[in-house]
């Protein structure tokens, strides 16, 4: 996940280590320093050369902002270069600066831990919280009803079914509502994961309304007590009117808890803008990022969530049902950052 841009980003490291390294003074050539290893009284006496010594280590240093231009501007090429959107490069790029020139440092604070602390806070500052679909279904009044929309192929169906997995394991019920009636083979491809996961789905003929299905599985949820409805949708471009309609009035016929976009982290910067889209026009909770495991960039996982203003609930890391996982900042800059966990 997201090697490409790890490794530059280590690369980036290395340069601002560097330079920030050049910019602190060594010990011995301080001007306090060359007061005790003169011929006056002072050298005599350890008192005060151990009290000189602690000036010494205490002594401060800045790192101005010319100092780190040149790596600075490298970053942000890296980040536009891997996907990372505009707006979302600016603010880390600031971040950074202000982090590391903003204030005064100790001579013996580490120079990699300063870099590091800056390039984490700044990716955190823009990779938002999370989800804890666990805590939400946990918490909310049942049946918890989540509708899963966006473009076709990205992933939605098979996000369904691992999501399904992922909450049954965790002591959750769940039923599926097959709400892709318009694709062909959609009926079948939702059947087979729903048998394979012992959860049930509810499903019309093929051509039959969505907003029907969807009624009916909120239905048998709520006379079963299932904690979690799942609604597959078929996928449907912002653009494309009819299918939109469909998506207006599934959401008034199901009265949904959640939206979750779903989207395919691959797709890079079109996936943030296409998110940006359904966010105006259908609106949208959270959001899941898909095939992260084939994503060699992250710029849409790092920009998704600032960009729209709604959290990352999950990346999708593979095809089997295991292979998603909540979506942690901190695990996604440990990645990033090449911290092992
Ligand atoms: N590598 C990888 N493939 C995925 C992931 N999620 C979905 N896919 C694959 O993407 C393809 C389209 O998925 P599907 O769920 O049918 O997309 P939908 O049209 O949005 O419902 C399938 O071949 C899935 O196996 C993922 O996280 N990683
Ligand atoms: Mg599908």
């Amino acid at each position: 996940m997201f090697e490409g841009l790890r490794a530059r980003l280590q690369k980036i490291q290395g340069k601002l280590e560097e330079n920030i390294a050049k910019t602190v003074p060594p010990a011995d050539s301080t001007p306090e320093n060359r007061a005790v290893s003169g011929t006056g009284p002072e050298e005599k006496d350890p008192s005060l050369l151990s009290r000189v010594k602690v000036l010494i280590t205490d002594r401060e240093f800045f790192i101005a902002e010319k100092d780190i231009e040149e790596p600075l501007f490298e970053l942000e090429m890296i980040l536009l270069e891997n996907d990372v959107a505009l707006p979302v490069t600016e603010e880390i790029i600031q971040r950074v600066r202000a982090d590391l020139t903003g204030r005064r440092r100790k001579i013996g604070e580490s120079v990699d831990g300063i870099v590091v602390s800056a390039l984490r806070g700044a990716i955190l500052g823009v990779l938002g919280q999370g989800f804890d679909l666990l805590s939400y279904v946990r918490d909310h009044e049942k049946p918890v009803k989540i509708l899963f929309t966006g473009v076709n192929g990205t992933g939605k169906t098979t996000t369904v079914a691992k999501v399904a997995s992922y909450l049954k394991k965790n002591g959750c019920t769940v039923v599926i509502g097959a709400g892709d009636t318009f694709r062909a083979g959609a009926l079948e491809q939702i059947e087979v994961h729903a048998g394979r996961l012992g959860i049930k789905v509810i499903q019309h003929q093929a051509g039959a309304d969505p907003s029907a299905v969807l009624f009916d599985t909120v239905q048998h949820a709520e006379a079963n007590r299932i904690d979690a409805v799942l609604a597959d949708t078929a996928g449907r471009f912002h653009n494309r009117a009819n299918l939109m309609n469909q998506l207006d009035k599934i959401r008034r016929v199901m009265k949904p808890d959640l939206i979750v976009y779903v989207d395919e982290a691959v797709a890079g910067n079109d996936a943030v803008v296409r998110a940006h889209e359904f966010e105006k026009t259908v609106g949208a909770d959270a959001v899941v990022l898909t095939k992260a495991d084939m994503d060699p960039k992250g710029g849409a996982a790092i920009s998704i969530a600032h960009t729209i203003g709604k959290p990352v609930m999950f990346l999708g890391v593979g095809q089997g049902y295991d292979d998603i996982i909540p979506f942690s900042p901190d695990r996604v800059v440990d990645e990033l950052l090449g911290v092992s966990a």
